[in-house]
């Protein structure tokens, strides 16, 4: 068993993020018995889940003339937009039935505001409106945190560069990640990750 002090965080293992669906990651679906296996060691264990309101302002679609993965100025900086994926509510949105959920203290939901999006898992795009992990995890007395889940160059690299900014010790275990891998993405994301001090392992 790791320190009570550390934590697993599985980011957005959910069926839209797998093959088949809405915004696959290619392999992503190969991840999730090696995060079932990794997570008996962890005394806390958070997932987290993308959750969008039917007209998220990242979806292409509520952008006249925008294609998907196009990328646009929106206020807080650079967007890309997406295909409508993790729809409250719908089935794209559950986490992989694969998933071992029994054993999560919390799942946090995130970029559930319409005009915001939220990749990291600490604070919204904006990098300034706090999800409320932080308080959880320090109220909880963890100071280390394991990172695993989709999308590696997205979602997975901003909560790991936010954790590492707040003062965390972060690891990625790079074989339980899976990226999207959109022009040069996952390189800039290990750059960025490496810049953070964060462990890719
Ligand atoms: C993600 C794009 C849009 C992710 C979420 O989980 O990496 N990527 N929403
Ligand atoms: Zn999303």
């Amino acid at each position: 068993m790791r320190d009570s002090r550390e934590a697993l965080i599985v980011i957005d293992v959910q069926s839209d993020f797998c093959p088949g669906g809405a915004l696959a990651v290619p392999k992503g679906d190969q991840i999730v018995f090696g995060i079932n296996t990794l997570m008996k060691e962890f005394g806390t264990v958070i997932l987290t889940q993308d959750w969008h309101p039917a007209d998220h302002a990242s979806f292409a679609s509520q952008h006249q003339g925008q294609v998907p993965y196009a990328v646009v100025e929106f206020p807080y900086g650079p967007q890309v937009l997406w295909p409508d994926h993790c729809v409250q509510g719908t089935r794209g949105a559950a986490l992989h039935p694969d998933l071992n959920t029994n054993h999560a203290d919390l799942i946090l939901r995130k970029g559930f505001r319409r005009g915001i999006d939220s990749y990291s898992a600490v604070f919204e795009n904006d990098r300034r409106t706090p999800t409320g992990l932080e308080g959880y995890l320090r109220t909880r007395g963890i100071e280390a945190l394991t990172i695993v889940g989709l999308a590696t160059d997205f979602c997975v690299n901003f909560s790991a560069v936010d954790a590492a900014k707040l003062g965390f010790a972060v690891e990625v275990v790079g074989t339980l990640t899976r990226a999207i891998d959109l022009n040069g993405s996952l390189a800039s994301a290990r750059q960025e990750m490496q810049a953070a001090g964060v462990r890719l392992v």
